[in-house]
């Protein structure tokens, strides 16, 4: 009985893996971050209300549980607190990615070390082809890489490579577009729950998978993340926060105007991993 109990508490935190996270890797804005790249001018970002929302963000993720640490600002990339972008972290290994845009390529080299410290096994990535993390979303049942301008199919192919050795299945999608990445559009709820803008729920992507679409006219809403208990989504957005409470999940709300404005996400702020 004890046995069997084990067993299902096992199953249960095998497949809770994409949401259940003990560490966060988060880095300091710059104040360099007033030249972030963005797809459209909605005026520069206020540094020092940046460094609050991070900060806020910093101590919700510690009240959902997680450890964080935060790294030290790096001035001359001015993208380099969207962390996301330069790994991807699963329980076994740490990838090191290779961000597709040329300012923030050696944004993943200054990230290497500080997975070295708690990841017995780092793989990078060498190329040719580029991936960056906000393009992948891994789900309790795959790992979904959307192509996009910052990555290409070659980048995917590295990928599946490198992580067949601890069966991960790795499927490429398209990110529609002139959207910039694939989780600017989707995020995990649950194991097999996505919230996604009715674009990309159209898309087909996520076939076999249950979807909470974002109210239309809060498409930025769709870039929230599922940590351990809770779902952190961007301050502003009620008839999507509605939604996800509908289908049953605690939500906590962040501001995330600043970050916006240079195409940023609350899922961009961070790596989040429980390393085995
Ligand atoms: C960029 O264009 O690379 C940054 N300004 C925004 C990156 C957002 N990252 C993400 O969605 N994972």
């Amino acid at each position: 009985m004890a046995t069997q109990e084990a067993h299902r508490r096992e199953i249960r935190l095998v497949s809770e893996a994409s949401f259940r996270f003990t560490h966060a890797i988060t880095r300091r804005p710059p104040r360099s971050a007033v030249m972030g790249l963005r797809a459209e001018n909605q005026g520069d970002p206020d540094i020092d209300t940046m460094l609050v929302h991070h900060q806020q963000y910093v101590e919700a993720m510690e009240g959902a549980g997680v450890s964080v640490t935060v790294l030290d600002a790096l001035e001359e990339f001015p993208d380099s607190l969207f962390v996301e972008d330069t790994a991807l972290c699963l329980p076994e290994v740490a990838v090191v990615l290779r961000p597709g845009a040329p300012t923030r390529a050696g944004e993943s080299a200054a990230m290497a070390p500080a997975l070295a410290s708690v990841y017995s096994t780092v793989i990078e990535l060498v190329g040719p082809g580029t991936i960056e993390g906000g393009d992948i979303l891994t789900t309790g049942r795959e790992v979904l890489v959307g192509l996009s301008e910052r990555t290409t199919l070659a980048g995917v192919e590295e990928l599946s490579k490198a992580l067949a050795p601890w069966g991960y299945s790795v499927r490429g999608v398209e990110t529609p577009a002139g959207v910039l990445h694939f989780k600017t559009e989707s995020s995990l709820l649950a194991d097999t729950t996505i919230l996604a803008t009715r674009q990309l729920a159209d898309s087909g992507a996520f076939e076999g998978y249950t979807v909470v679409e974002v109210q239309p006219g809060e498409e930025a809403a769709a870039n929230s993340i599922r940590v351990n208990d809770v779902v952190f989504m961007p301050q502003g957005f009620p008839g999507t926060v509605a939604r996800v409470r509908e289908a049953g999940f605690s939500v906590v709300e962040l501001p995330n105007s600043e970050c916006h404005k240079i195409d940023g996400g609350l899922s961009c702020l961070s790596l989040r991993f429980s390393p085995s």
